[in-house]
């Protein structure tokens, strides 16, 4: 008996061994055929579709037998592009749209993919390309002796992935080292860049997925690897990384325009109750004249971590609480988590078992997982009426007034950190296990609290913020990443970690200022904010029983420097907010790692220079250490300008150059042109009607599109806004502030033209006329004009 057993274990290994090891490759192609977005090649062991979605995106989708049902929550762009012209050689066919070739070599079927100028972008790895082994696929490609990989989302590592492996898996991460991996996102899509060329690849897979950029290959391929077999991946061929970014986002999609006051500073704690405490919090904001525009709150305001109720003791009346905030002019950000607990009587709970919300093992038992409540159930957020039911339930807190929705733990993260992977889900009509549904619990949760809040709140645009997401979380959601230590290590992997998410589509993002774990020095903290101002996302954040963080917690002198770098941010908020206008027309991230403008300057991907950026069109922010005070910086071609002395700089050049802590490194372009505020407190706080325009003295055209809106609502979508675009052209001498577009009329009246390092400037042109011009400083020349309705051109 023991042994029949063992020879049956021994067999049942062996087929599992053989299995694991069988390898599969398409083998030679042997038709093609057309179909209406593009075509199919069959192979003997494989088929392919080619689909081109533009004409510098082409779809390749390949199995084994037959295609399943085409179905993606990242992707929105439909197809729109065809192959213009099919050229059948003797061993390859040739397939061209407008931008892009595509040859398909035949025996065997190797893809190569080329411009109009017949650069390859990026060719199948000759030796091997697709392969199956077991149920795993992998798609290896060439690696090029120059190559570099940017993007992937929130991946740790430098800037350029060269030589390193990635996995996609949302994860919770406390206290998350400078090469964890995987963290809480999941983004497949990086860009390559090598001779002068460029490429984008993005996975639209949702499993496991694996990416190896050439490490351990000895410099042969890089490779991307699907547990379930399905490779479904699109090719974006368009000539420059800002072109990819577009492309990309305009396949996923790209991000609303927030609320304003979401570009505020955000004051968060795990720990601000009861409400005595909230509102002695922002009252002190406002004593102080600390510029701030909301108040979080984490799990405690909970009745025992129950999503959608509050606890009566801590704030018996809710809606009294955020009146009183909302008088000091501050909005209530509110925290929920995804795990429901598990106690008949809780409407939530009730509701979620009678309509089978929650997801469950095959066999239909509610799956349970204990986090903060104690044992709960996970709603299906694969699922269109778990997303409405969900989105509707926040009724609990846009009743009483809370505008803004933090999405946490939502990779999903349990206790003990693994579900099975045999819960099942929807998958929105396609059921499947969590082994494909994982990656995307967090885009769906961030989509059912977009969609529902933004009903609710009745034409006001909504605030959410996402933990966990995959690619298109854009659409739903800013990012915050994660759970951070107070470290100088972490200091400047979260510029890097903002950077690569703003590569890969997500622009509205930001670290936990100061560090979640761990207590920051006095130094450490206000540099963190001096960099927080150059974040798309300004929050402070700390976890429970930790010290004291909020700006007045350094002593009294950390405390000026503090209010001194959030008005600057509250300076900056015409800039920005134009960066995030222009951020959701074209994905264009609002901070830029310097791949993005210098792609083929090999510095910027230099270990001591590689966390550098350009935040919006004109500004570029060097990142320094609390431990040094001063830094050597690299500054790309052009003329660049210390923002904070005007003091020249040659570009293509490094520098050694002062870093205080109340001066983080910060540059003007030359030919830059910065708009600038007032110091506001918040941001319901009318700023002075004079709007300065500063331009910084340069050799290059350039243009910067000026925008705003009501910043509350969406009628912006319907003409309700005010942009004007201004250029500057030094060839010409001259300055144009184009006619405004819009309905909109401007919330400031005119503007102070502010101009740096233009000589010896006695008087300047403006339409027609001439005009006494001010000096400021040795620099600085100024002048103010009316916001005048049509074409001010002004020459020098
Ligand atoms: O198990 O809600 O990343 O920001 O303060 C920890 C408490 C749960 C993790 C989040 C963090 C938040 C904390 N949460």
């Amino acid at each position: 008996m023991g042994k029949i057993f063992t020879l049956f274990l021994t067999f049942i290994c062996m087929q599992g061994y053989t299995q694991i090891n069988t390898i599969l490759q398409p083998g030679n192609a042997k038709s093609l055929k057309k179909y209406e977005t593009g075509v199919i090649i069959s192979a003997e062991h494989a088929k392919m579709m080619l689909i081109p979605w533009s004409p510098e995106i082409i779809r390749v989708r390949v199995v084994q037998k037959e295609f399943a049902e085409d179905f993606s929550y990242a992707v929105i762009g439909k197809p729109a592009g065809t192959f213009t012209k099919i050229v059948e050689n003797k061993d390859s066919w040739v397939l061209s749209t407008d931008s892009l070739e595509v040859i398909v070599n035949k025996s065997p079927l190797r893809l190569k993919f080329l411009d109009k100028k017949g650069n390859v972008r990026s060719e199948d790895y000759n030796d091997f390309s697709i392969t199956w082994q077991g149920s795993e696929g992998t798609c290896y490609k060439k690696l090029f002796d120059d190559e570099r990989f940017i993007g992937l989302g929130e991946k740790t590592g430098n800037l350029n992935r060269r030589g390193e492996k990635y996995e996609n898996w949302n994860s919770d991460m406390p206290a998350y080292s400078q090469y964890e991996d995987p963290l809480y996102v999941s983004v497949p899509f990086f860009i390559g860049i090598h001779d002068s060329t460029v490429y984008g690849i993005f996975l639209d897979n949702s499993t496991r997925t694996r990416f190896d950029f050439g490490a351990s290959t000895d410099n042969q391929f890089s490779s991307f690897t699907v547990p379930d077999g399905k490779i479904n991946y699109y090719f974006i061929g368009s000539g420059s990384v800002a072109g990819i970014i577009k492309d990309y986002t305009w396949l996923t999609g790209r991000m609303k325009l927030p609320p304003y006051w979401s570009l505020g500073y955000h004051q968060c704690r795990w720990g601000y109750y009861p409400e005595s405490e909230v509102i002695s919090l922002a009252s002190k904001f406002r004593e102080k004249k600390i510029p701030c525009d909301a108040i979080w709150m984490d799990i405690d305001y909970m009745d025992e971590y129950k999503i959608f109720t509050w606890n009566d003791e801590k704030f018996p009346k809710p809606s009294d609480m955020i009146s009183k905030l909302k008088t000091m002019d501050f909005h209530l950000v509110t925290i929920v988590d995804p795990g429901i607990k598990v106690e008949p009587g809780y409407s939530s709970y009730d509701e979620g078992v009678k309509n089978d919300y929650f997801i469950k093992y095959p066999n239909g038992k509610l799956y349970v997982g204990n986090v903060w409540p104690g044992r709960c159930h996970f709603p299906d957020f694969t699922k269109e009426s778990v997303r409405k039911w969900w989105g509707a339930s926040f009724r609990a807190l846009t009743d009483p007034g809370v505008d803004g929705f933090w999405n946490d733990m939502n990779e999903p993260s349990v206790w003990g950190q693994n579900i099975p992977s045999i819960v099942q889900f929807d998958f929105d009509g396609h059921p499947t296990s969590i082994n494909e549904a994982h990656n995307v619990y967090g885009l769906n949760m961030a989509r059912g609290t977009y969609e529902g809040t933004k009903a609710l709140m009745n034409g006001k645009r909504p605030f959410v913020l996402t933990r966990a997401g995959y690619a298109g979380i854009q659409r739903y959601s800013a990012v915050w990443t994660g759970d951070n230590e107070a470290t100088d290590d972490h200091l400047m992997l979260s510029a890097r970690l903002v950077n690569s998410l703003g590569l890969s589509g997500v622009a509205f993002t930001g670290p936990d200022l100061g560090g979640f774990m761990g207590t920051p020095t006095k130094e450490l903290f206000l540099r963190w904010l001096s960099l927080g101002i150059y974040t798309p996302f300004l929050r402070n954040h700390s976890v429970v029983d930790s010290k004291d963080k909020e700006p007045w917690a350094f002593g009294e002198s950390a405390e000026a420097t503090a209010i001194s770098l959030l008005n600057q941010r509250y300076r900056l908020l015409p800039y920005l907010y134009s960066a995030f206008y222009e951020a959701s027309r074209t994905g264009m991230p609002v901070a830029r790692s310097l791949a993005i403008d210098y792609t083929f300057d090999e510095k910027v991907y230099w270990y001591g220079y590689q966390n550098e950026y350009l935040f919006g069109d004109n500004i570029l922010v060097a990142p320094v250490v609390s431990t040094q005070q001063f830094a050597k910086v690299y500054l790309p071609e052009g003329n660049w300008y210390r923002l904070s002395t005007g003091e020249k700089y040659i570009g293509n050049s490094e520098v050694i150059v002062e870093a205080p802590l109340d001066d983080l490194p910060v540059f003007a372009k030359g030919s830059g042109i910065i708009p600038l505020q007032s110091v506001i407190q918040n941001t319901s706080q009318k700023p002075s009607p004079v709007i300065e325009l500063h331009i910084y003295n340069g050799t290059e055209k350039n243009s910067f599109l000026y925008y705003e809106d009501d910043g509350i609502t969406y009628k912006y979508e319907n003409g309700d806004f005010y942009s004007r675009l201004i250029i500057f052209d030094p060839l010409k001498k001259e300055i144009i502030l184009d006619k405004p577009e819009g309905s909109r009329v401007s919330k400031f009246e005119s503007f102070l033209l502010i101009m740096h390092d233009f000589g010896d400037l006695k008087s300047v042109n403006v339409n027609g006329k001439n005009y006494a011009i001010g000096k400021r400083s040795e620099g600085e020349r100024s002048i103010e004009f009316p916001l005048e309705k049509d074409r001010i051109n002004i020459s020098y």
